[in-house]
């Protein structure tokens, strides 16, 4: 915070943030009208705020392809997502994917259709060590935009033994199917 005064943090949209998106930050000592100021036009992504220079990114003990694809209309007219051809059963709550404890994972998305899934991983902080191809490190999430047609890899380390939910965060895709669970013993 290196900008001292009272101002908005609010959605770009003028429209949301006038029908109330948005928050005064107000600086110690500091006081009047809160100020929008509207950022210079950029382009959305993550490598933006990567560290320059990830060479020296510790390596993970295991990779796992995570392979999203859609199948239009698959479920009554609903279309269905999957993980490795495999979408997430409320019935039988599978898959599953085994970790072992204090293990440093690398998953591996890959995106094939043209949607956006908000990826989350509960009970863990994650690390965004490539994004299209190219290597990134520093930026710690716990929910990561994957782009439609978009790969991303994320690293964690498996240190919350039981059961932990991975799942988009679109409700209709985590409806069907995009979901998973993680099992740490
Ligand atoms: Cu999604």
């Amino acid at each position: 915070m290196t900008t001292p005064g009272v101002w908005v943090l609010g959605d770009l949209s003028d429209d949301d943030r006038g029908h109330g998106m948005g928050i005064v930050v107000e600086y110690a000592g500091n006081t009047g009208n809160p100020r929008w100021a509207p950022p210079p036009p950029f382009n959305w992504d993550y490598r933006r705020f990567a560290a320059p220079n990830p060479a020296g990114a510790i390596p993970p003990d295991h990779t796992i392809e995570m392979l999203i694809e859609k199948h239009n209309a698959a479920d009554n007219g609903f279309n269905v997502w999957t993980i490795n051809a495999r979408p997430f059963s409320m019935d039988t709550n599978k898959p599953v994917l085994d970790l072992q404890l204090n293990k440093r994972y690398r998953l591996r998305f890959r995106n094939a259709p043209d949607d956006l899934h908000p990826l989350h991983l509960h009970r863990h902080a994650f690390e965004i060590t490539c994004v299209a191809g190219t290597p990134t490190a520093g930026v710690r999430k716990d929910v990561a935009m994957l782009g439609g047609y978009q790969s991303m890899e994320i690293d964690f380390v498996a240190d919350q033994p039981g059961l932990s939910l991975l799942h988009c965060h679109r409700q209709i895709h985590m409806d069907y199917g995009l979901m998973t669970l993680l099992n740490t013993t």
